[in-house]
C-alpha cells in the first residue's frame, strides 16, 4: 500500500480524498494556489505545498509544479480528483515516469476516452449499444453529406476532443448541414486544438443515465449500478440520484453486466463512468466514458456502501477487486444536490466571504464540502461549494429527507443554488421521478434558459 499521497486538487474533493487516506493510514500532501492558503484541504493534510498564483493554469494545471511538489515531499502516489489534471494522459505518463503511481486509469485509457469518436468505435466493438452515427471522424463535406443521408435528421455533430456537452451542434435539415459542419470544425479547432468531428442521430428528449465501474489491474471489472443525471442546465448537473427510476433490477443487471464485460475486454482499470442516453422508447445508447472519479460519486456510495475513493487507492496499489471492494449489494435510494456559489436565477457566479454556514445533519444526511463560516470563495475556480447528499430506504423517504435538509441548510454572505433546489424538490414531476434533460428549464426565468 502507498505510504504518502499527494492530492492534485482543491475544495471538497481534495478533502474527500484526505478522509479516505486518513482511514487507510496513508499520509497526505495538499497542493494549493496562493488563493487557497487558508483552505480546509491545506489545514487537514499532513503537509502542504504552494504551487503557484491563483489562476489554475499557473497552479492546479501546472504539471511541472505539481510533480515538483510530489518530488520534494517524497510521495509515492498522486490522486488527481476530478477536473484539472484528472483525465490528462500526459500528466499520468509524467507521474509514472517519475515513479509516482497515478490513481486512475492508465495513460492509454485516458487517451482513448479523450478521443470521443475512437471511444465510441471501441466501446461498440466491445459490445455496447451506440447511437446510430459515423464510424469515426467525418473528414470533409462529401463525407458529411453521405453520413447525413444514412443517419437522417435531426442529427448532432460533436467534437471528438470535446465531451461533457462542449462542442456540439444540432442539425435539423440538409440545408443547414454544410455550414454547421464547417462551423463545428472551426469551433472544435479553436476550443480543443483539433478540428475532428463525428456525427450521431440526435435523440430529442433523452435521460442521462451513467454506470459506475471499478476495475483492478488484473483484468477484472465490476459495475456499481447507475446514476440518473437528467436534472441539469447547460450541461452542468444540478441533482443526481441512484438508482434511476428508469431501470428495474433486471435491466440494471443486464446493462451493468454488459458494461463491465466491455471494459474488461479493453483492459480498463480503476474508477470510471460510462454515460448513456435513454430515449423515449427506453433504449440505451453509449455516448462517452469519463475516466475519473466524478462529482456525483457519493450517491453510488450511499446505495452500495462502497467507499469509491478508498477503492481507487487500493486498486491503484495493485489489490484485486475482491480484496479492495468485495461483493456489491444495492439498498435504498440516494439523491445529491450540488450547491453552487451562484445566483439561483441568473447563474452568475457569486464569490466572496461566507458570513454564516450552518449545514443540516441527522440520519441519512451527508454534506461533502470544504466551505465554512468565514471561508472566502475565490472567483478563480468552479462554483461548487457543497454537495448535499441524502439516503432513504426508498425514493420517497430520500425526497422527504432532501426537502427537510434543504430547509435546514443556511448559507449567508454569498448567493447559492439552494433556493432553486427547494423549488425543484417541491415539483410533482420530480416527486414522481418523471425526469428528462429539459426538466430544469421550466424553473428558470426566460433569460437564464
Ligand atoms: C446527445 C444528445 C442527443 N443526441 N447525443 C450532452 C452532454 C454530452 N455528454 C452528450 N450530450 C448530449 N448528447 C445525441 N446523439 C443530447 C445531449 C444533451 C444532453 C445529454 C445529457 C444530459 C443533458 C443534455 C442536455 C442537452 C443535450
Amino acid at each position: 500500500m502507498f505510504r504518502k499521497i499527494l492530492i492534485a486538487n482543491r475544495g471538497e474533493i481534495a478533502l474527500r480524498v484526505i478522509c479516505a487516506c486518513k482511514e487507510l493510514g496513508i499520509a497526505t500532501v495538499a497542493v494549493h494556489s496562493e488563493a487557497d492558503r487558508n483552505a480546509l484541504h491545506v489545514r487537514f493534510a499532513d503537509e502542504a505545498v504552494c504551487i503557484g498564483p491563483p489562476r489554475s493554469s499557473e497552479s492546479y494545471l501546472n504539471i511541472p509544479h505539481v510533480i515538483s511538489a510530489a518530488e520534494i515531499t517524497n510521495v509515492d502516489a498522486v490522486h488527481p480528483g476530478y477536473g484539472f489534471l484528472s483525465e490528462n494522459a500526459n500528466f499520468a505518463e509524467v507521474c509514472e515516469a517519475s515513479h509516482l503511481a497515478f490513481i486512475g486509469p492508465s495513460a492509454e485509457m485516458l487517451r482513448l476516452m479523450g478521443e470521443k469518436a475512437r471511444a465510441r468505435r471501441e466501446m461498440s466493438a466491445a459490445g455496447l449499444p451506440i447511437v446510430p452515427g459515423t464510424e469515426g471522424i467525418v473528414p470533409d463535406e462529401d463525407a458529411a453529406r453521405s453520413a447525413a443521408g444514412e443517419i437522417g435528421y435531426p442529427l448532432i455533430i460533436k467534437a471528438s476532443a470535446g465531451g461533457g456537452g462542449r462542442g456540439m451542434r444540432v442539425v435539423r435539415s440538409a440545408e443547414e448541414l454544410v455550414v454547421a459542419f464547417q462551423t463545428a470544425r472551426n469551433e472544435a479547432q479553436q476550443a480543443f486544438g483539433s478540428p475532428d468531428v463525428y456525427m450521431e442521430k440526435f435523440i430529442e428528449h433523452p435521460r442521462h443515465i451513467e454506470f459506475q465501474v471499478l476495475g483492478d489491474r488484473h483484468g477484472n471489472v465490476i459495475h456499481l449500478g447507475e446514476r440518473e443525471c437528467s436534472i441539469q442546465r447547460r450541461h452542468q448537473k444540478l441533482i443526481e440520484e441512484s438508482p434511476s427510476t428508469a431501470l428495474d433490477a433486471k435491466s440494471r443487471e443486464e446493462l451493468g453486466a454488459r458494461v463491465a464485460k466491455a471494459l474488461a475486454k479493453i483492459g480498463y482499470s480503476n474508477a470510471g463512468t460510462v454515460e448513456f442516453l435513454r430515449d423515449e422508447d427506453g433504449s440505451f445508447y453509449f455516448i462517452e466514458m469519463n475516466a475519473r472519479i466524478q462529482v456525483e460519486h457519493p450517491v453510488t456510495e450511499m446505495v452500495t456502501n462502497v467507499d469509491l475513493i478508498k477503492s481507487q487507492i487500493r486498486l491503484a496499489a495493485g489489490e484485486n477487486l475482491t480484496d479492495a471492494v468485495g461483493a456489491v449489494e444495492f439498498s435504498g435510494h440516494s439523491i445529491e444536490c450540488r450547491i453552487n456559489a451562484e445566483d439561483p436565477e441568473t447563474f452568475v457566479p457569486s464569490a466572496g466571504r461566507i458570513t454564516a454556514f450552518q449545514m443540516p445533519g441527522g440520519t441519512g444526511v451527508r454534506v461533502d464540502t470544504a466551505a465554512h463560516t468565514d471561508a472566502v470563495i475565490p472567483p478563480f475556480y468552479d462554483s461548487l461549494i457543497a454537495k448535499l447528499i441524502v439516503r432513504g430506504r426508498d425514493r420517497s423517504e430520500a425526497v422527504a429527507r432532501m426537502r427537510r435538509a434543504l430547509e435546514m441548510f443556511v448559507i449567508e454572505g454569498i448567493k447559492t443554488s439552494i433556493p432553486l433546489h427547494r423549488k425543484i424538490l417541491a415539483d410533482p414531476d420530480f416527486e414522481a421521478g418523471n425526469l428528462d434533460t429539459h426538466f430544469v428549464e421550466r424553473f428558470l426565468p426566460v433569460l437564464a434558459k
